[in-house]
């Protein structure tokens, strides 16, 4: 029989996790590293202040549709109903939706980081008193299973701030699929999407004056350094971020200054001066873009709410 793995074991587990994605990332033609390695604690620290950037316009503006709208978001969900959020974090933006439904709903924070979840649940049961909070610690694309208790309630899921801007269509697709059952047939999801727009406006958000998004980039390198080994100058690379019109999407790269080489476990890796490693996809849809991805993906759109300068789309799917 297995041993039950320690917290210690577990720990190591996750860093070879990190080191294999890492290593295999950087051995292919285009170096990549996967974004999702962002968000430690220095990470996710640089991600607030890049959300409260003159220039990162979407966090503001979804902010404000989502106050502006609430009630009209939250009106399908019946008494008795369950919030449903994937990636949760801070829960900050879903005190908008909680302070139309705290008193007829339960919530069900789903996020990776246990630390974010109890501080998170001390906050609401604070805010709100008789809320039932359900937290759930899992990664939202691996679809946990929702306890018995909740699983024949009426389902609002609530995915916001763009995240699935990180996955290319084809995997967004698959995981809206992956939504729609989890909510079963009678949910609903409201998913906020960063709109198509002004090249300028938008290079300008990935590359903000303050530096705070080169420093966000940047620490993906320097997290390799502190959790594996020292294996990057970190001078040695720069920040660059661009609108892929093609693609619709916008890329993130750390640029080699120059030719150079690494090693990370044994694993030697060359760069040539100006050579990339690719760290993060930002897709951008139209609302009719993101309307007939989720038709494909088995949903129906409901209504869709922007901003008067409609930088910013939050969907209402059936
Ligand atoms: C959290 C994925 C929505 O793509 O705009 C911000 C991450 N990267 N600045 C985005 C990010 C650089 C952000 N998302």
């Amino acid at each position: 029989m297995l041993a039950k793995p320690q917290p210690q074991e577990l720990a190591r587990e996750q860093d070879d996790e990190f080191a294999r994605a890492v290593i295999y990332g950087l051995s292919r033609p285009q170096k990549t590293l996967p974004c999702r390695y962002f968000y430690d604690a220095h990470g996710s620290n640089l991600f607030e202040r890049i959300t409260e950037l003159a220039e990162y316009y979407p966090t503001r503006t979804e902010a404000g549709i989502l106050a502006a709208h609430a009630r009209e978001m939250t009106d399908a969900l019946p008494a008795g109903g369950a919030l449903i959020e994937f990636g949760s974090g801070s829960s900050r933006k879903t005190e908008l939706l909680l302070d139309e439904l705290s008193e007829r709903a339960a919530y069900v924070p789903i996020d990776v980081s246990p630390d974010a979840l109890a501080q998170a649940r001390a906050r609401l049961a604070q805010r709100y008193p008789g809320l039932d909070i359900w937290p759930i610690v899992g990664d939202f694309s691996q679809l946990p299973c929702l306890p018995h208790a909740l699983k024949a309630r009426p389902k609002l899921g609530f995915f916001p701030g763009s995240t699935i801007g990180n996955l290319t269509p084809a995997d967004a697709s698959r995981l809206l699929a992956r939504f729609k059952s989890l909510l079963s047939s009678e949910g609903r999801l409201i998913i906020g999407i960063d709109l198509k727009k002004d090249r300028a406006m938008l290079e300008r958000a990935y590359n903000d004056s303050s530096g705070v998004t080169a420093a966000f980039n940047l620490n993906l390198l320097a997290r390799i350094n502190r959790e594996i080994e020292p294996a990057f100058d970190l001078g040695a690379f720069t920040h660059a971020a661009h609108y892929n019109d093609r693609e619709g999407r916008i890329e993130m790269h750390l640029v080699s200054r120059n030719d150079q080489r690494f090693a990370i476990l044994g694993h030697r890796f060359t760069m040539r001066a100006g050579e990339t490693i690719h760290t993060e996809n930002s897709y951008k849809y139209s609302v009719s873009q993101f309307q007939a991805l989720a038709r494909c993906s088995g949903w129906k759109p409901v209504r869709v709410w922007t901003d008067p300068d409609t930088l910013f789309g939050v969907h209402e799917l059936a």
